[in-house]
């Protein structure tokens, strides 16, 4: 797969990357790291997201590169410039939120990079996944490990470190796999730092952030003898505490914390009043299959879905897909 994706990024002198809707730190981590690869090459290359690169992943692009997507302004021609577009972190062109429609316009070659399951319907020319990854930066560092001299330059090494740490949730996650900790112990004697890259990443709180957290907790509730556990947010209580929808960022790994939890779920109401969920098992329960039932998707243990539904109703009907689910999984 990674001679075969070389070959792809050899073949084009523009290429532009984008990720998913809502950038993290792996998404950001590869993409950076890979334009730095190919501005070595020579290669024309810019970073567009959308809609931002979140504050605390500014230190992961010292510079400059990413841009935050301007559909009406210095980006309403975007779907011009490349010769290739590739998607990192995501392999469904929907992902990718208010950039979807430019992506499917554009006459440019369209790739992905990705480490997620493939659950939607194709729309690219060339795809690159691998789904025993851990991350997308995983895929970028075997990429780069082999093909640039000597020692990689700070900005990959930090880049990389950072999406590895990001999605093993730093190296806790049942995809920290010795592969990626060998990768990780390379990474860091080139230079990655993991402490830093720790505080940076996640020690970032506001206190609306954690006001947000208390109140969120103090809803929690457990079902299915304790093996399923959810905290809910509503627009309301966003409001109250003063907090954004990015502070609502690894709520879900709390109730996760509880002792006999297979399955973690966070759900929140959107501003434009539709309802989410994000799903989290421990080893044993696929909350993909629970999330495909609702339009959604992304790993066995870690997968997302939305749907245009009052946020009580949508939580009735994951509850019940997620218990009939541990029903199927844990005997
Ligand atoms: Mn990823």
């Amino acid at each position: 797969m990674l001679d075969r994706f070389a070959a792809f990024l050899d073949s084009h002198a523009k290429i532009l990357l984008t990720t998913h809707e809502n950038p993290d730190g792996d998404g950001v981590g590869a993409a950076v790291a890979l334009a730095a690869y190919l501005k070595e090459q020579g290669t024309e290359v810019r970073i567009v997201v959308t809609p931002s690169l979140p504050e605390n992943l500014r230190f992961l692009d010292p510079q400059g590169w990413v841009e935050a997507f301007e559909p009406a302004g210095r980006h309403a021609d975007l779907a011009q410039w490349p010769e290739a577009w590739l998607l990192v972190d995501a392999s469904d062109p929907q992902r990718m939120g208010p950039l979807t429609p430019a992506f499917l316009a554009t006459k440019a070659v369209r790739a992905c990079l990705d480490h997620h399951l493939k659950d939607a319907p194709d729309g690219f020319h060339a795809e690159f996944t691998d789904s025993t990854a851990s991350a997308s930066a995983e895929l970028v560092y075997d990429l780069v490990r082999p093909r640039v001299g000597g020692e990689l330059p700070p900005v990959m090494v930090q880049a990389l470190y950072a999406g590895l740490v990001s999605d093993t949730g730093n190296f806790r996650h049942s995809n920290s796999t010795p592969k990626v900790h060998h990768a990780a112990a390379d990474l860091i004697a080139q230079g990655a730092h993991p402490a830093r890259t720790f505080t940076a990443l996640y020690q970032t709180a506001t206190p609306a952030k954690l006001k947000l957290f208390g109140r969120a907790m103090g809803g929690l509730q457990l079902r299915g003898e304790g093996q399923f556990a959810y905290v809910a947010v509503s627009q309301e209580d966003l409001t109250a505490c003063g907090a954004t929808p990015e502070d609502l960022d690894d709520l879900v790994e709390e109730p996760r914390k509880l002792k006999g939890v297979e399955v973690a779920a966070l759900f929140s109401e959107t501003a434009d009043g539709r309802a989410k969920v994000s799903l989290r098992s421990r080893e044993r329960v696929d909350v993909n299959a629970v999330c495909r039932e609702f339009g959604g998707g992304g790993h066995r243990l870690a997968s997302g879905a939305k749907a245009a539904q009052s946020l009580p109703a949508f939580i009735a009907q994951v509850e019940a897909a997620v218990l009939a689910q541990l029903g199927r999984d844990i005997v």
